[in-house]
Formats: C-alpha cells, sequence, structure tokens
C-alpha cells in the first residue's frame, strides 16, 4: 500500500502535560501503519476558544501512514483513550488532543472529519509549531510560513520540555580538544572509564553508527546490550540490530521499550551523536587529560549544564542535564 504523508496537532493542558505528548509519540511510532518523520518543538500557549481552563503545551508531528485518514483517526482516537483522555466538553481541558491538521494531496468533509483541519488558519497554537516543520506546506493558499507570520502569537513560546518521543542519553569520552576518535578508533585505552561504559551501559539499549559498530573488535556486539546500529548503507549485521533512519529508530525502540523501560544510550561516533543529541536529556562525558591530536569531536552540549563530577584515576567522570 502507498505512503501519505499527515500532519498531527499534539494539545495537553491536564497532568504531566510533556510526558503524555511523550507517549502519544512513542505510540505512534510503534505503530505498525505509522512512520514518526518529524516533530516540532513543544510550545507553551495560552488557552484559546474557551479561556477560563489551564494553558496548553501544543506540538506538531509529520507522520508517514498506508491507510486512510479515517483508519488514521480511528488510531490516534484509540492512542487518546489510552491516555485517559475524558470527552466532558468541546474545546475543554484535556490530557490529550491529537488532531489531525493536513494529509498531503485531500480535500475532504464528512461527518467525522474534515481535511483540512477546519480552524487550522485561525488558531497560533497550530500553526506556530506546523510552521517550524513544514514551512512551505500549502495551507489554503499560503505557505505555513506565511500564516504563521499573520497570526497574532501573543503568550506562545518554546517550552524547555524535550520534544523526543525517546529521551536518551549521550555517552563520550573526550580529551582535552573535546576529541572522541582518530583514524576510526578510540584516542586512547583508559581501564577506568571503559568500567564506567559497562556499567553505566549494561542490560540497556545502545545506539550507535555503522563506523562504531565496525570498529568494535571482531565487529562483534558489545555483550549484556541490545545493540542498534544507524546505517543508510549496512543491510544486516550479526548480533546488531539495524535502522536506516530516525523513523525507523523511534519504531523499534518502540518494539524494544515493549518488554521492559530500558535506558536508550547514543555512544557515538561523531556522526550518531550529531543525529542524536536533539533527543538526549543527559550526556555522561569522560574527561581525559592530554590530547590525542583526534580527527572526530564531541558536538558542542549547548543547553545543557554540568550537575555531576567525580575524579577517577586517570579521568574524570562528568554529568550534564538539559537545562
Ligand atoms: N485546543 C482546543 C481549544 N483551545 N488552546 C490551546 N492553546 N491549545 C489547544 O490545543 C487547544 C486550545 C480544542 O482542541
Ligand atoms: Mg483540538
Ligand atoms: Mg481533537
Amino acid at each position: 500500500m502507498t505512503m501519505h504523508t499527515a500532519y498531527v496537532g499534539l494539545g495537553a493542558n491536564l497532568g504531566d502535560r510533556g510526558e503524555t505528548m511523550r507517549e502519544a509519540l512513542r505510540r505512534m511510532a510503534a505503530h505498525p501503519h505509522i512512520k514518526l518523520e518529524a516533530v516540532s518543538s513543544f510550545y507553551e500557549t495560552p488557552p484559546w476558544g474557551k479561556t477560563d481552563q489551564p494553558p496548553f503545551l501544543n506540538a506538531a508531528a509529520r507522520v508517514s501512514f498506508d491507510s486512510t485518514p479515517q483508519e488514521l483517526l480511528r488510531l490516534l482516537r484509540s492512542v487518546e483513550d489510552a491516555l485517559g483522555r475524558v470527552r466532558r466538553e468541546h474545546w475543554g481541558a484535556r490530557t490529550i488532543d491529537l488532531d489531525i491538521l493536513h494529509v498531503e494531496g485531500v480535500c475532504q468533509e464528512d461527518e467525522t472529519l474534515i481535511l483540512p483541519h477546519p480552524y487550522l488558519c485561525e488558531r497560533a497554537f497550530v500553526l506556530v509549531p506546523l510552521a517550524e516543520i513544514a514551512p512551505e506546506l500549502d495551507v489554503r493558499g499560503k505557505s505555513a510560513a506565511r500564516r504563521r507570520a499573520e497570526t497574532d502569537r501573543t503568550g506562545i513560546v518554546r517550552a524547555p520540555e524535550l520534544a523526543a518521543p525517546y529521551p536518551l542519553e549521550l555517552i563520550a569520552a573526550v580529551d582535552a580538544e573535546n576529541g572522541i576518535g582518530r583514524a576510526g578508533g578510540l584516542l586512547t585505552d583508559c581501564p577506568a572509564d571503559m568500567a564506567h561504559f559497562r556499567a553505566e551501559t549494561m542490560g540497556h539499549i545502545v545506539v550507535m553508527g555503522r563506523r562504531t559498530m565496525e570498529s568494535l573488535p571482531g565487529e562483534k556486539p558489545l555483550a549484556g546490550r541490545e545493540n542498534v546500529v544507524l546505517s543508510r548503507i549496512r543491510e544486516k549485521a550479526e548480533g546488531f540490530r539495524l535502522v536506516h533512519d530516525l523513523p525507523a529508530l523511534w519504531h523499534l525502540l518502540g518494539r524494544l521499550a515493549v518488554d521492559a523501560p530500558r535506558r536508550i544510550f547514543a555512544i557515538g561516533g561523531a556522526a550518531c551523536y550529531r543525529l542524536l543529541l536533539p533527543y538526549a536529556h543527559r550526556a555522561h562525558v569522560t574527561r581525559l587529560p592530554g590530547s590525542y591530536a583526534a580527527d572526530r569531536f564531541l558536538p558542542p552540549l549547548e543547553g545543557f549544564e554540568r550537575t555531576g563530577r567525580r575524579p577517577a584515576k586517570d579521568c574524570v567522570f562528568e554529568i550534564y542535564d538539559r537545562i
């Protein structure tokens, strides 16, 4: 069946809003007929329409799906229900609201579903996140970015909440120049850091780039951990689960998380860190003294602050958390 692209609006103004929104994203991503292609930032928005209710968190997501819009709607309803949505009053407070905003190439109007969403153009809480992930999208004859610029965005601010279906941890060892590797290998052998890496990641999920996988001794997976590899080109590797892109990673993580919630670590190299840093809430950084003429570097941890520091033999373990 052919894939369709849809934009979904997310909103919540009761309970732990951010966590409920992330859970909704996880459930969409893990669904066999949906791929989660992109997610906007989360935004704080004042209640619109019915104003005597708590402030909302809003976001937009781009998904591809291989069924009908009607079926997508049914599925989003089931996610709303599973997350404790109670339908009391029109436009009232809710734990979660998932609306189909737009389905590419579809214009329809029946009792259950109007596309594009009838209030799309009037609502800044929809246009701001939508324009972030789809600035060029045609919204009734104008681009989403243009529509956003033309609406009253008073009170709408980007929320500090991490807009990630799966908040990850990043773990790296760096030298004095923030170098992480040279010539396809690690910079140095630091037994204390090896033990630290093993203790932190044991029993959890490690996500790595293809080159890092190929640099492992004998190309063997790390024992006692679920090994996931991001690679556009490799088709298979014994003992590793391969994914070609982020939507496939979210989908796989959803399936892996079903059995037991596990921590998810991005373990390198540089490209993997760069791709996954926006979804990390914490970074474990081992500082190795000295410089090793690295040719790969840890990207700057912008938006993080150091929350822990523990000196060890020949290195210092630091923890950074997203502000
Ligand atoms: N949803 C509504 C009504 N009002 N206001 C904000 N800020 N965000 C929403 O998601 C929202 C709303 C009905 O769905
Ligand atoms: Mg709504
Ligand atoms: Mg709704």
